[in-house]
């Protein structure tokens, strides 16, 4: 009833972790027509597994786990959901209310044990000699709703379920038969879910100001993207769209991370600027936002995002029914065509750098993937993101774990993403891949590329302040490990590749996605090198800039 319920709610991909409690769900999911059972061993893999395949689809995916500390492995998931607002569903298996609490084995008190982060919380008793069928539809029914927003933010939502012995049909001794359960179990006709989520409302329009040097700042969230493009354009203001925007290329403007790593010209000094959702990962963007003289901020999920605490107005409303809002007065012809100049150059410029360097880079392996064929892009926390970020100019579904930043689970989302989306390539850093090295550990087919930046620890961590102050700075932030990724896909017997040279990268992942399967494509890069290319690109921008 449980599965065949979250079936009827959307569900089409439910990760299963092993274990003798949950075993009626696990046998209920692989034996549902509508469902995509996948195995996962590793229980914090399995959630970032489900939750790839919620943000590539926007669709609920669930979890199944057996009692005790499996499904704690869950967290940093939940966490990451919660934070990105991506429908998740974690179902538990438990011992029943009078097993509780005495001592019995692999018993923990999984109330609420993910606290505020989860949309939801709901106990689904076991079933005992009354009709329960309803009950248990409702409650499955409405925690998807909770999970999909239900009118507020999508999310994670956790179910608790009770199962006594036996918990398949014969109990653990061998004898035991359990009665078969009498009621009818149907749910609603026509396959229809228990419940109705309600669709999302949203809070008032707001009405903003004209001023005709205005920028709009295209984030993460739910809103329409082409309408955004075309009430912005009405109104006159450039959008700076960053990678989770998935707005990129002509007329938007995508080199605003190195353009900016100049002061700000007059010319290009913005009077409104309204940022849409979260806009990371470049925190120059919000050095931009901080110039305007009207700041706003506009999340269509109602989140409270304002990092610099400098907003003049936040508001929970979509924006571009905001933005269409505004009464146009007098515009600055001039303005969009100075900031589309400037971001053209500033482009042209990185491309020609690169394009005289062979070493291998971060900015190089982004710049290649830009010409990679692919139809969703993954980027790890850490350089992956900002790389993407500064050099993509495709626009596609990109998917990242930028809720919370973790390095973690990022194999395990790709492998997420590529069930749902065809020629799906990660970019990922050789401690985010060995870090969910588990991930790999599944019983499905997974055509999915992970282009792996390996410098042998995370590169980040040489922007940072850490670099030049703190004692023990390789060992204790870089982290070093020496490992040799190919040792990883050969116990893993998924296909590895080892590129040198910047000029083998495209035709490499291009015959890893013809091949199929799942693939590691090692590139090298030298960390002190790669900090160089950053600190020219910046340089270079700097110079197009100011040459305009
Ligand atoms: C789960 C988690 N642990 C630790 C961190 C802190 N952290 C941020 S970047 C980073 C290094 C990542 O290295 P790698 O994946 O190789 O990428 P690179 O920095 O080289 O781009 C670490 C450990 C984090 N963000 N998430």
């Amino acid at each position: 009833v449980v599965i065949d319920e979250l079936a009827r709610n959307g569900v089409r991909l439910i990760v299963l972790s092993p274990g003798s409690r949950s075993g009626a769900l696990a046998i209920a999911a692989a034996a549902h027509p509508g469902i995509e059972a996948i195995v996962v061993i590793d229980e914090r893999s399995a959630a970032f597994h489900a939750l790839g395949r919620s943000k590539a689809t926007g669709a609920p995916a669930a979890v199944v786990s057996t009692s005790g500390t499996a499904p704690a492995n869950w967290f940093p998931a939940v966490v990451e959901a919660d934070m990105s607002c991506s429908p998740l569903v974690l179902l538990s298996a438990n011992r029943p209310e009078e097993l509780r609490g005495i001592g019995a084995n692999q018993t923990i008190d999984q109330t609420r044990m993910f606290g505020d982060k989860v949309r939801a919380f709901t106990e689904i008793a076991a079933p005992g000699d009354e009709d329960l069928d309803a009950g248990w539809r409702a409650g499955v029914s409405r925690a998807v709703g909770a999970a999909l927003g239900n009118g507020d933010r999508p999310g994670p939502v956790h179910i608790d379920i009770a199962f006594r012995e036996p918990t398949v049909p014969v109990s653990d001794d061998g004898r035991t038969r359990a009665d078969p359960y009498p009621y009818p179990t149907e749910g609603r006709p026509g396959g229809a879910p228990w419940e109705h989520a309600p669709s999302a409302a949203r809070g008032e329009v707001p009405r903003l100001g004209y001023r005709p040097r205005g920028l709009v700042i295209a984030g993460d969230g739910a809103y329409d993207r082409p309408g955004l493009m075309s009430a912005a354009s009405e109104l006159g203001w450039p959008v700076l769209g960053t990678a989770l925007s998935e707005l990129r290329g002509t007329p938007v403007i995508d080199s605003y991370h190195h353009l900016l790593a100049a002061p700000v010209p007059d010319r290009l000094r913005p009077q409104t600027v309204v940022a849409v959702g979260r806009i990371g990962p470049s925190e120059r963007l919000e050095a931009l936002f901080g110039m305007g003289e009207e700041r706003v901020r506009i999340d269509a999920w109602g989140r409270h995002i304002d990092p610099g605490r400098n907003a003049t107005s936040t508001h929970a409303a979509d924006p571009v029914a905001a933005l269409r809002h505004v009464e146009v007065g007098d515009r600055d012809e001039t303005w969009a065509q100075e900031w589309a100049t400037a971001a053209s150059r500033v482009r042209r410029a990185l491309r020609d750098d690169l394009a005289a360097t062979t070493a291998a880079s971060g900015a190089g392996v982004a710049t290649a993937l830009d010409v990679v064929d692919w139809g969703c892009l993954v980027a790890a926390s850490s350089l992956p993101i900002r790389e993407i970020d500064a050099h993509i100019t495709r626009s596609g579904p990109v998917v990242a774990n930028r809720g919370a930043s973790g390095i973690d689970g990022l194999v395990s989302t790709a492998l997420g993403v590529a069930s749902a989306l065809p020629r799906t390539v990660a970019m990922v850093g050789d401690l985010s891949l060995i870090h969910d090295g588990n991930g790999l550990l599944h019983d499905g087919r997974r055509d999915l590329v992970l282009v792996v930046v390996d410098n042998n620890g995370g590169g980040l961590f040489d922007s940072l302040p850490q670099a030049t102050h703190a004692p023990g700075y390789e060992r204790l932030f870089v982290t070093p490990h020496g490992r040799d990724l190919a040792d990883l896909a050969r116990f893993h017997r998924v296909g590895h590749a080892r590129v040198e040279a910047m000029e083998g990268l495209v035709g490499a992942v291009e015959d890893a996605l013809a091949r199929g399967g799942t693939t590691l494509v090692v590139v090298p890069v030298d960390r002190a090198h790669d900090l160089a290319t950053r600190r020219r690109l910046d340089a270079a921008a700097v110079s197009a800039v100011g040459d305009a």
